[in-house]
């Protein structure tokens, strides 16, 4: 009689599949979260009166950011960060080398740390309505369409993300 390949390759699969699984059991819970155990820090310059800063970086922390703030206003930092004023909007931050300006989700964030292109950063100028920190219930759900744009070392903008 033939042994059957393909038994014999599901044999040894559903061994390292229980082996796995043993192993899997052995970890404590934090090692099994998706995101990495070290936040990211981020420096973010704004108004101390700015209620929807301070949800923005609600909106980071949740997504494994750790904010450091400095309530001073931001548009020294923005010009220093060379962010063109027209891309102007409540808050100003710092992450990884890069500028980020205004309501920018958290993920175009860690895309921009993972993709690291030759730029001054990221903005979401104004505060379109529905934008993380722009999205509380004061809003009633409204969601406005807006673009994450990527800032050239030229001052110039191209569209990184549509959001609509
Ligand atoms: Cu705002």
């Amino acid at each position: 009689m033939r042994t059957d390949p393909n038994l014999e390759c599901g044999s040894a699969a559903t061994r390292r599949r229980l082996l796995l699984a043993a192993g899997l059991a052995a970890l404590p819970a934090w090692a099994l979260a998706r995101r990495p155990v070290a936040a990211i820090p981020i420096a973010v310059w704004k108004s101390p009166t700015c209620g929807c800063c301070k949800d923005w970086i609600a909106h980071l922390e949740a997504d494994g950011f750790k904010a450091t703030t400095h309530d001073e206003g931001n548009t020294d930092q923005r010009a220093r960060l060379g962010i063109p004023v027209r891309y102007g909007s409540c808050h100003t931050a710092l992450v990884g080398g890069y500028a980020i300006e205004g309501h920018v989700p958290a993920r175009e964030i860690r895309r921009l740390l993972a993709q690291r292109p030759l730029a001054v950063g990221l903005a979401v100028p104004a505060m379109p309505i529905g934008s993380p920190g722009m999205d509380g219930p004061a809003y009633g759900g409204r969601k406005d369409p807006f673009d994450v744009l990527l800032v050239s070392l030229d001052g110039s903008a191209s569209v990184y993300q549509p959001y609509r």
